[in-house]
């Protein structure tokens, strides 16, 4: 299912290239084009729902699925084991785009609590 003016749906689809980082049967990795962090991906899945919570009540493997392609690229930028996982789910959250999405960060100190 793919949803009509969705971004990331383009990416999925091809439609727009993004930066690829990574991808699995179920997810697609690509780099944020404002970056927070000298790394900073986003991790969404093929299926389209709004986020993270959708996901997990979609598929909780595909849900598993986005973390463990994030891992996958954090060991492959040699992050250390340090990095940062973030769903903002809602506008009051700080979601822009409705297509579930996990931003992994890092590459720089983390501070308690994000803004
Ligand atoms: P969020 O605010 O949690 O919904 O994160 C959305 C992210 O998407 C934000 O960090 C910027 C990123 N983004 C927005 N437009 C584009 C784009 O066209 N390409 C890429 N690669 N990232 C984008």
């Amino acid at each position: 299912m793919s949803a009509t003016d969705c971004l990331f749906c383009s990416f999925v689809s091809g439609e727009i290239e993004p930066e690829i980082a990574g991808e699995t049967r179920h997810s697609l990795a690509f780099r944020d084009t404002d970056p927070q962090a000298p790394t900073h991906v986003l991790v969404v899945p093929r299926r389209h729902v709004a986020n993270a919570a959708d996901l997990a009540a979609a598929s909780v493997d595909e849900l598993a699925d986005l973390v463990l392609l994030a891992r996958t690229i954090a060991e492959r930028e040699e992050l250390g084991g340090d990095y940062r996982l973030v769903f903002n789910t809602g506008a009051g959250a700080g979601q822009s785009v409705f297509h579930a999405h996990l931003h992994l960060l890092g590459g720089r100190p983390m501070q308690w609590p994000p803004g």
